[in-house]
């Protein structure tokens, strides 16, 4: 059962699948890192766990980027937070302000909606159908026990408070890794997700965490490869596994 909050995407059969951890507005510097691993825009496919805007230089360019054919995004909170912020009524203002949103608050009115009305366009999770099963992509974690949960409970959310319920364990929830939980998805092959920024991508079960910090000083991107789950990296950076 798909819904809007809930992309497939077929096997990529004549190039290489990525994903990559937040960005954070640092679309230039992930460019460069792209570059370095020959990413290829004509065949190739780089998925996102989201996080796109606030914090880094080039937030505005999010926008161009979710309409590249090759570039594919969930959202994360802070796209959430983005869109609630052009919410009519809205009293968070301080709030977003720290949290890096200054580059939308500053905008008038009309970019503002433009913008927000781009990020809603995009999905909460997002389905890779791999060589090796389906791959899952979510910003935060999966919300309920298994992914089919998810998608079911998706497509149950007919109110804002059902689907607030999900997204908050979608886009929020830090306990897998807080806790060091390996028990995994049982019904996927490998889920992605980001949001937790760590210095090396860990593993914890099948469920693979991959914001390395590239928006961060002395972080880097993680391009995780779909099809053999191994991240590919530029020779200069020497990266393993923790807790696999
Ligand atoms: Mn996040």
């Amino acid at each position: 059962m798909i819904t809007k909050y809930v992309r497939r995407f077929a096997r990529n059969t004549v190039g290489i699948d990525y994903a990559v951890g937040d960005i954070h507005g640092c679309f230039a510097a992930l460019e460069i890192e792209l570059a370095k691993i020959r990413f290829d825009e004509r065949v190739d496919r780089l998925f996102s766990v989201g996080d796109l805007v606030d914090r880094g230089p080039q937030s505005d360019t999010a926008v161009e980027w979710i309409s590249k054919p090759w570039f594919h995004a969930v959202q994360g909170n802070h796209e959430d937070m983005a869109i609630r912020y052009v919410e009519p009524g809205n009293r968070d203002r301080d709030h977003y302000m720290m949290t890096g949103g200054a580059w939308l608050i500053e905008k008038p009115r009309y970019a503002q909606v433009m913008i927000a009305d781009a990020l809603a366009e995009l999905p909460y999770a997002i389905e890779v159908e791999t060589d090796g099963g389906l791959v899952g992509i979510v910003h935060a974690d999966v919300h309920g026990k298994s992914w089919s949960d998810m998608v079911q409970a998706f497509a149950c959310a007919d109110s804002g408070t059902k689907l607030r319920r999900i997204t908050n364990s979608v886009l929020w929830n830090r306990d897998r890794i807080q806790d060091e939980d390996h028990s995994g998805v049982p019904d996927m092959r490998a889920v992605v997700v980001g949001h937790t920024p760590l210095k090396r991508p860990a593993a914890l079960g099948n469920v693979y965490h991959i914001d390395t910090g590239g928006w961060l000083r002395g972080g880097s991107f993680t391009f995780l490869r779909l099809d053999d789950l191994q991240p590919s990296t530029p020779a200069s950076h020497e990266l393993n596994w923790e807790g696999a």
